[in-house]
């Protein structure tokens, strides 16, 4: 190896890899905006009164518009950890999964809570048939979970449920918002 491939893979992100397959699953990374993605469907980092809020959560009810707060608003609640579907409204996917994270306190619960967001996720996908997913940095933003703690624990879930349901998903990608969040989950995705 040259000194210049040395230097360049010690550059996060630079020839990393942002994509993985598992069994028939392509996991992917991305960078973006959720709201814009073309999965079957998406997952929302939403709050358990499903009241909408900022974040990810804003975007997707104002790029979906109100069709999917009055689906919310019918379901009234959802527990930390699990997961409802509702109509995607305006969105290019069919249908928006609202899980609700976490509140980050460094207890070893985040983590449990964390995974039951992707796996409750995953589950409510394959019954509905969803084989594209697309899911933002579940708790990352105002739930204040650090995003190199969270990563791993995102990406290990999702190929949990991946190999549980072996025929269920074609394509799960994360859609990161800004550069730092991408970089922890490429990171995270090396060692997974
Ligand atoms: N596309 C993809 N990711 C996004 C987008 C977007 N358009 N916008 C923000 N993010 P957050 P939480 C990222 O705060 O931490 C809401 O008020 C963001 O950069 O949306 O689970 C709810 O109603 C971050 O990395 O969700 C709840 O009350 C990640 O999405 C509460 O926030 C999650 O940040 C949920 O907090």
């Amino acid at each position: 190896m040259t000194v210049v491939q040395i230097l360049l893979l010690a550059v996060p992100g630079v020839f990393m890899s942002t994509e993985k397959t598992i069994g028939q699953t392509r996991l992917l990374l991305s960078k973006g905006d959720i709201t814009q993605v073309e999965c079957e469907a998406i997952a929302n980092a939403a709050n358990s009164r499903l009241a909408g809020g900022g974040g990810v959560d804003g975007a997707i009810h104002r790029a979906g518009g109100p069709e999917i707060m009055a689906e919310c608003k019918k379901i009234g609640h959802c527990p930390t950890g699990e997961a409802v579907i509702t109509t995607a409204g305006r969105l290019r996917a069919q249908k928006v999964i609202h899980t609700v994270g976490p509140i980050y306190k460094g207890r070893p619960e985040d983590a449990r809570l964390l995974t039951n967001c992707y796996t409750n996720s995953l589950e409510l996908a394959a019954k509905h048939n969803l084989k594209t997913v697309a899911f933002p940095s579940i708790s990352t933003g105002v739930y204040g979970y650090p995003l190199d703690q969270a990563a791993p624990v995102a990406l290990k879930a999702v190929k949990k449920a991946v190999l549980n349901h072996p025929d269920s998903f074609t394509e799960i990608r994360f859609v990161l918002f800004g550069a730092e969040s991408y970089e922890a989950y490429v990171r995270a995705l090396q060692i997974l």
